[in-house]
This record gives structure tokens, sequence and C-alpha cells, in this order.
């Protein structure tokens, strides 16, 4: 299905009022809200391909509906969400979830809708039907040569799947790590992993990224290769400047200062993008901004302020992703959510006064450096995320729209009750 420009018109007309009324009442008291609307309004999230199911866990997965049976029906999905919010032009795939068999085909489907395609991400934690080596012991970091090579050989398919799609980055998560004590040689594994990188690496085209992605734990639970951003920072050192770091929120271990790693990142001209999501326990994958959203705020504070510092046009300079996983929400809903958290953090940090912090920081006052902060994050930005949606064609309100318009109700119509999503 696809949204016309007049339903959403009709849509934003009815909330029109309150809208400006509440826009009006927090436009008032900031200064530069024509720079912070352009912003936002050029700003867009990239969808995966892997989203757009219903997830589940090991102990079973209840599916919604209506899901999308095949790749074109993804792309339709994110269609949908962009139609709705105007800030999701993008789709990542997952090889070989989301083999595109018809790349011209794929890319012009994508066009349709005003997408194009983000990273493509390698698949190296799975055995897939046909393949001749398992991975159970790891891809690129695995003692046996050839299981390294099968591994090399996938990543640089995956750059020609890229390619025919105008992709211009590669993510790489492994899964390579060990178990229990005393399984692997930590420095071999490494540098094996190094190795096989390079390998990849020389097989990028001159204008691709390499994005080093990087997780404590799961599914190995002693150790992990490539398992915090020292380890990836290292690999992304090693191989050279198309390749970076890519933080994925739920990658961390309870506590950590992800924004600091952010800011660090950012200054050494390493830090490649995010997968957002948030996190409770360990990698939840759950919807952005849903049980943290202060951290989020000050991630993006440290983007705003790094990225000013080095004349980084934010909206273009790094990937930004969605990675998450929805069990029991529809995952359209979910997204759209997630969407919104993230334009709404960095709504927030586009409104800290960089100046008086500056100075607060100088004379060391601790109390009014922390005012000035929350005094942004206890904003309400919600009109000025609205707004910008507005004036780019988009909704007030996307998961309203969502389910004023029956979306999923005309999928399920569309496509049947029980559909399970290609892919994870
Ligand atoms: C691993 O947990 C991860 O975050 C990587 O980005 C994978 O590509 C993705 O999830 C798979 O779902
Ligand atoms: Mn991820
Ligand atoms: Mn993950």
């Amino acid at each position: 299905m696809q949204l016309e420009k007049y339903t959403i018109d009709e849509l934003n007309h009815q909330q029109a009022k309150k809208h400006q009324w509440r826009f009006n009442g927090v436009a008032a008291d900031i200064s530069n809200i024509d720079d912070v609307l352009k912003k936002l309004g050029v700003f867009n999230i990239a969808i995966p391909s892997w989203a757009l199911g219903t997830g589940g866990t090991r102990f079973g997965r209840f599916s919604g509906g209506g899901e999308p049976r095949s790749l074109e029906e993804k792309i339709e999905d994110v269609g949908l969400i962009h139609a709705l919010n105007k800030s999701s032009n993008a789709i990542s795939l997952h090889i070989p979830w989301d083999i595109p068999k018809n790349a011209v085909a794929i890319k012009a489907l994508a066009a349709q809708h005003g997408l194009h395609f983000d990273a493509v991400n390698s698949n190296t934690f799975q055995d897939q039907k046909d393949q001749k080596l398992s991975y159970k012991f790891g891809s690129l970091h695995h003692i046996d040569k050839a299981v390294r090579k099968q591994a090399i050989e996938h990543n640089i398919e995956v750059i020609k799947y890229g390619r025919q799609l105008e992709s211009k980055a590669i993510s790489v998560w492994l899964s390579d790590g060990s178990n229990f004590p005393g399984q692997l040689n930590f420095r071999k594994a490494f540098q094996n992993t190094l190795e096989s990188l390079e390998e990849i690496y020389a097989a990028l085209p001159d204008d691709w990224k390499i994005w080093v992605e990087y997780k404590p734990y799961e599914p190995n639970f002693y150790s992990t290769t490539i398992g915090d951003w020292g380890q990836s920072y290292l690999l992304a050192n090693k191989l050279g400047a198309k390749a970076s770091t890519l933080v994925d929120l739920g990658h961390h271990l309870q506590g950590t200062n992800i924004e600091q790693i952010v800011s660090l990142l950012l200054m050494e001209g390493k830090l490649a993008g995010f997968h957002f999501n948030d996190s409770k326990y360990g990698d939840d994958d759950l919807t952005v901004g849903s049980i943290n959203p202060y951290q989020l705020f000050l991630i993006f504070n440290e983007l705003v302020e790094g990225m000013d510092a080095k004349g980084m046009d934010h909206a273009t300079s790094i990937g930004w992703m969605i990675d998450a996983s929805h069990n029991v929400k529809d995952p359209i809903e979910d997204l759209l959510q997630s969407v919104q958290a993230i334009k709404i953090a960095y709504a927030q940090a586009l409104l800290v006064d960089k100046t008086a912090l500056v100075t607060a920081q100088n004379n060391n006052d601790v109390t009014l450096a922390q005012e000035i902060l929350q005094q942004a994050y206890r904003t309400d930005v919600r009109p000025l995320v609205a707004e910008a949606s507005l004036r780019n064609g988009g909704t007030l309100d996307p998961i309203g729209a969502f389910r004023k318009l029956n979306i999923r109700g005309n999928l399920i119509k569309e496509r049947g009750l029980k559909t399970v999503a290609t892919g994870l």
C-alpha cells in the first residue's frame, strides 16, 4: 500500500490548530529555531531490513500478521515509515537474509518510495544451508585458514551486492569469540581477524567504508574477539582511513559511559556511526529511548558539540541506523517510536546553550553545567519534531496516523494474518 499526500494533509489539517498552539509556545523561547528546524528536517535514520518483522526469543515468537514476506515488501514498509515521518529515507540490508536478486528492480522500487540503501551487513555468525565450512568456532578469527577464506569471500560478495545498490559501506559484526578460558589464544585470534579484515579492506571500492562493530558477549560468553571499542578502534586504526568503529548502543556492559566513547571516537575521526536501540540488561534491542532517554540525549550532546567543533555535517558525516527488534509490538510502530526518540534527543541537543556551558566548564561551575544540560533535556521538543515533519510533507503524529489509517489492518488484508518476515 502507498500513502497519498492528501491523506496525510487531511490528518495534519485536523490537528493543525492544536499543533500550532503547542509549537508557538516552545518556539518562542528558542533563539535558533530556524536552524533547529532545518537540521531536524534533513536528519534521517536508516531502517534495518531485519527489523520489519516480529522478532522473538529462543523461547518463542508471536507474529502480529501482515509482515513483509519479501525484500520488496520490506522496502514497501520502510516506504510507509518514511511517508509518515519523512525521516527514514534509507534501508540497510543484511546478507544473505535479504539478497537483492534483481538489484536494478530493487533499486528502482526503493527509489519510488524515496529510499536509498545504507550500509550492507555481512553475516558470518550463522551457518547457511549450503555452506561448506562451519562458523561454529568463529569466522574471520578462525584457526583454520579455509574458514577464514570462506568468511572473507562472503564479505567481498556482500560488498558486490552493496555496489549494485549503491550502498557506500559494509558493517561487519563478528560473533567470533570463546566460551571458556583456554579455548582461544587472544593474540592469534586478533591477528587472524586483522589479516582477514585487511583482505576485505583491500576489496573496498574507493568511495566505500568498512564499519567495525563491537560487542562484549553473546553468543560467546567468555571472550569476544572484537569485544569493545578499544579492540574495534585498534583494528580500524591498523586498517586505514576507510575503517572506523560502529557503536551499537546495546553492546556495552551496564554503566558504561557511552557518550564518552562517542566523544573520543569522533575526535579521532573514527566514529563510523550508530546502531540505535535501548537496553536494560544486555543487548536487549529495545525501542530507542524506552529505557534511558537521558543517555541518548547525552550521546547527542557529544555528537552535536563534537561535530560542530570539526565542522562536520550532522546528517551525512556518519551512519545513523536503528538496530532493534520487537517481540510484542507492531514492528512499524516500534520503528516509528525509535525514530521519534532519536529526533527528540537530537532536537534537545541542538538546544543546549553551548556558550554558557563552556563558560560554566571553564569556571568549574558544576551545578550550572548540569542545569544547562537539563534545561535542554527537559524542554518538550515534540512540537519541533512535528513541525519539521510537517514542513517535509510528513505527519504531525506518525504513530497516531499509522493507527488512524489502519495501515496494519490493510497490510494484513494484503499479506495475510499468518506471515513470517524473511530473515531473522
Ligand atoms: C549483533 O547483536 C547485532 O547488533 C549486529 O549488528 C548484527 O548485524 C545484528 O545484531 C543482527 O541482528
Ligand atoms: Mn548492531
Ligand atoms: Mn546487537
